[in-house]
């Protein structure tokens, strides 16, 4: 285990000074040894549409530092249980696809190998890839979650192989993923032909709609649904936020109206502290189309609650893990530790 360096404390230093870290974790570049290790992945080269997710990771570091390692109804400091770091961005060639995935995939791997789970906020949804592939060398087929109004499923255009619409095609054709165990949920908008739900579909895949996310019990009924459907295989979560409808996120590369509130997305999230999340990914903020960094400071408490559920997952007493609300949560579980004040 790294020494870690003294955080800085909300009560000593204002929200908005000292660098913008992730939620102003310590700075660790090399991480070993570490509960979650947060990495940035500031690469669009995938993008289809709107350019500019390469600049997220900063707006989304921006962003987190009015973040806290508690919450009201959270329970314990995250950070005085789990041990986070904030490792740096991956250096991503801007000008190779083919190298970009390459070098990712390769680091990703090392990082997963080094601590016990990483935190990858995107960049494009392509690189979901190289981070399924490093879950994968370290865990097995994986169950996946992933949030989206795609299904990125598409098949390669333009005589690229990879873009921003394909890393769960070649996660499911490269075995990575257990298609039976995967559940893609916000589905909406153009696709690119009548029938490219039938691809996931086709392999097994379950596929909810955004209409399907309608109704007043839709976020109970769905997070029963990916309990059942992860079941207990290492469980990689990928939230693309263009699941939430642009009126909440406008700042997206390929925004897609009729999408999930943020409420309701993070709702859908308290499903992942119930099953054996291994790694997470928050892709395609794009801060060029944003507006007051709204965009991109849902990204960070994304981020914020999958730590949350991380712990739950695996710092929580499991024989009072509770089933459904968030209250329960608090009121039920127990922690090893109590919150110090910490960030
Ligand atoms: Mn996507």
């Amino acid at each position: 285990m790294n020494e870690v360096p003294e955080r800085v404390r909300a009560t000593s230093s204002p929200r908005y000074a000292q660098v913008a870290t992730y939620m102003r974790l310590p700075l660790v570049p090399k991480a070993v040894g570490y509960d979650v290790a947060v990495i940035g992945a500031p690469y669009d080269g995938g993008t289809s549409y709107r350019p500019g997710a390469r600049l997220a990771p900063r707006a989304i570091r921006h962003e987190s530092c009015l973040i806290h390692g508690t919450g009201i109804d959270r329970g314990p400091n995250i950070f005085d249980v789990l041990d986070v770091v904030d490792a740096g961005d991956l250096d991503l060639s801007p000008f190779s696809m083919e190298l970009a995935i390459e070098t990712a995939t390769q680091a990703l791997t090392e990082l997963l190998q080094d601590n016990d789970a990483f935190l990858m906020f995107g960049g494009d949804h392509s690189l979901s890839l190289p981070g399924m592939r490093a879950a994968y060398a370290k865990h097995g087929p994986l169950a996946v979650l992933h949030l989206d109004a795609h299904s990125d499923t598409f098949p390669p255009v333009y005589g690229g192989l990879h873009h921003h619409g394909t890393p769960f095609r070649w996660g499911l054709d490269e075995g990575l993923i257990d298609p039976h165990s995967m559940i893609q949920i916000g589905i909406r908008g153009h696709n690119p032909s009548p029938d490219s739900l039938d691809y996931p579909r086709g392999r097994g895949v379950t596929v909810v709609t955004a209409q399907e996310c309608e109704g007043p019990d839709a976020v109970e009924r769905l997070t029963q649904l990916i309990r059942e459907v992860a079941g207990d295989r290492p469980l990689y979560v990928s939230v693309d936020v263009d699941v939430v409808d642009p009126a909440f996120a406008p700042g997206t590369g390929t925004p897609a109206p009729g999408g999930l509130t943020s409420r309701e997305l993070l709702g859908l999230l308290n499903a992942v502290g119930d099953l054996n999340p291994v790694a997470f990914d928050v892709m395609e903020v794009c801060p060029p189309f944003d507006h007051s960094g709204i965009t991109a400071l849902l990204a960070a408490e994304v981020g914020a609650e999958l730590l949350y559920q991380y712990l739950r997952a695996h710092r929580g007493d499991s024989t009072v893990r509770p089933t459904f609300s968030r209250t329960n949560v608090t009121n039920g579980a127990t922690f090893p530790t109590e919150s110090k004040g910490k960030p």
